[in-house]
C-alpha cells in the first residue's frame, strides 16, 4: 500500500516500504582533454614567465634590509622587511612599487601611480580623500602575477609610486590646477599615468593634464552610473561635472566620450540635456546586457577611437553593483558585477590607453576593503592587459608638447 506521507522517492533517498532508488551512473567524458583547459594552459604559460626581476628584488631586500637571522632557512629573507614580502608588512606604496621622491626621475617608468586625496567636489557624502591611501593599503594582497593571463608586472614592465599631489581641500579651481601641472608631468615623462582619486571632479584636470601634453585627439571611455557632464553643481564645477570640461578642451570631443553602465536614479537630467547636445555615447546596463560584454566594448572602442589617436580610461567604482562597493560616495544598485566590470575594462584597456583614473572610493564608508579591493583590481587588471598585449608604452607616441615644470633649488 502506497504510504501518502513519504516524500516521493527522488533524491535517492532510501524509504521505509519503498525500493531503493536506482544508482545513478556517472558519465564520463572520454574525449575530454583537460590539457586543453585554460586552467591548464594558463599553468603552462607560467613557465614561460623570467624571474629575473624578482632575483634581483631579493637581492635588493638583502642589501637594504640586512641578512636574516642564522637561524633561517631561506636565505633570501632580510631582517628589516623590504620589497614585497611579507604582504602584510611594510611602508605600503600601491603593488609595493618604489616610492619615487624626486619626480623628475618618473620617466625612468613605463607607469606611474598619482594619488589624488580630494573629495571637495563630492556632492553627498564625502571620504574620497583617503582613496589613495586605501589602494595602496589593500594593494599589498595582489602579487605581480596573474595566473590567468600568464603576466608578471614585475618582470614585464617597470612601475613606480609618485605618491599623492598637494591637492588644496577647500579650493576645487586651485586644486585642478595643481592636478593637470602633475599629470602634465608625468606624462611628459613618458610614464603613463594611473591616477588613484579622490572623486570623480578630478576627471576633467587629469585629461586636461594628457591634453596639453599632445595635439592628437583623446577619446574616454568612461564606466559610471551618473552621467557627469553637466556645466555645474551646487555652483561649482563639483564631481558631476568633468566630461562637460573636459570634451570642452580643444582636443577632447564630445562625440568620442563613450559612457558605459549609465542609469537607475540619480542621473540629473540637466547632465543629460547636456549629453545630448554633444552627442556623446551612451550604453546603459540594460544595452550592455543586451550587446554582451565583448560587443559592448569593440562598440565602445569604435566610437572612442573613430578619429581619435588615444582613449583614456575613467573608471568609477559607483559603475559596479553597490552590494560589491559600499565604499562610495553615491551607491547604486543595479550596476555591473565586478567580474562584468573587470572584463570590459579589460577589453578597452586591450587596445592601448593614454591614461586610467579610478575614483570615487570612500574609505570610510567601505566594509572590509572590499571596494578599494576591486578598485586595486581594475588597476592591476588593466596594467597585465597592456603587458599582454604588447601594449604598455603605446602613449608615448602622442606626447609632442611636452612640458617642463620648475623644480625647486637645490638643498644641500
Ligand atoms: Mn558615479
Amino acid at each position: 500500500m502506497r504510504n501518502f506521507f513519504a516524500p516521493k522517492n527522488t533524491r535517492g533517498h532510501r524509504v521505509a516500504g519503498q525500493p531503493a532508488a536506482p544508482v545513478t551512473t556517472r558519465h564520463h567524458h572520454p574525449n575530454f582533454d583537460k590539457l586543453q583547459l585554460r586552467g591548464w594552459k594558463s599553468a603552462e604559460k607560467e613557465a614561460l614567465l623570467p624571474s629575473a626581476a624578482w632575483e634581483k628584488e631579493k637581492q635588493w631586500a638583502l642589501r637594504m634590509g640586512l641578512t636574516g637571522s642564522d637561524c633561517l632557512t631561506d636565505k633570501s629573507i632580510p631582517t628589516f622587511a623590504r620589497g614585497e614580502l611579507p604582504h602584510y608588512a611594510g611602508i605600503n606604496t600601491f603593488l609595493k612599487a618604489p616610492y619615487i621622491e624626486d619626480v623628475t626621475q618618473v620617466g625612468a617608468y613605463d607607469a606611474a601611480i598619482i594619488g589624488i586625496p580630494f573629495d571637495g567636489g563630492t556632492t553627498y557624502r564625502p571620504g574620497t580623500r583617503f582613496g589613495p591611501q586605501a589602494l595602496r593599503k589593500i594593494s599589498a594582497l595582489y602579487t605581480p602575477y596573474n595566473y590567468e593571463m600568464g603576466v608578471d608586472l614585475r618582470e614585464q614592465m617597470t612601475l613606480c609610486d609618485v605618491g599623492d599631489v598637494f591637492t588644496i581641500p577647500a579650493n576645487i579651481e586651485k586644486t585642478f590646477d595643481q592636478i593637470t601641472r602633475a599629470i602634465s608631468h608625468v606624462a611628459s615623462s613618458g610614464a603613463l599615468p594611473i591616477m588613484i582619486g579622490g572623486d570623480h571632479s578630478i576627471g576633467f584636470p587629469c585629461v586636461r593634464g594628457i591634453a596639453q601634453c599632445t595635439s592628437k585627439r583623446i577619446g574616454i571611455v568612461h564606466f559610471d552610473r551618473h552621467i557627469d557632464i553637466q556645466e555645474k553643481d551646487l555652483d561649482e564645477r563639483m564631481h558631476t561635472t568633468p566630461w562637460f570640461h573636459a570634451t570642452d578642451l580643444i582636443n577632447v570631443p564630445a562625440v568620442n566620450l563613450v559612457q558605459v553602465g549609465i542609469g537607475g536614479w540619480q542621473v540629473p537630467r540637466e547632465g543629460v540635456e547636456v549629453a545630448r547636445q554633444r552627442n556623446t555615447n551612451i550604453f546603459t546596463m540594460r544595452d550592455v546586457e543586451e550587446l554582451g560584454l565583448a560587443e559592448t566594448a569593440a562598440r565602445a572602442l569604435e566610437l572612442a577611437w573613430k578619429d581619435a589617436d588615444a582613449v583614456y580610461i575613467s573608471f568609477d567604482i559607483d559603475s559596479v553593483d553597490c552590494g560589491f562597493v559600499p565604499g562610495t560616495g553615491w551607491p547604486e544598485p543595479g550596476g555591473f558585477l565586478p567580474r562584468e566590470a573587470l572584463e570590459l575594462v579589460s577589453l578597452v584597456a586591450a587596445e592601448g590607453i593614454c591614461g586610467l583614473e579610478v575614483v570615487e572610493v570612500s574609505p570610510p564608508y567601505d566594509c572590509s576593503d572590499i571596494t578599494a579591493l576591486l578598485a586595486t583590481r581594475v588597476i592591476v587588471d588593466v596594467l597585465g592587459t597592456l603587458v599582454s598585449h604588447g601594449k604598455m608604452g603605446s602613449h608615448k607616441g602622442i606626447i609632442d608638447k611636452p612640458v617642463t615644470i620648475p623644480t625647486g633649488p637645490d638643498v644641500e
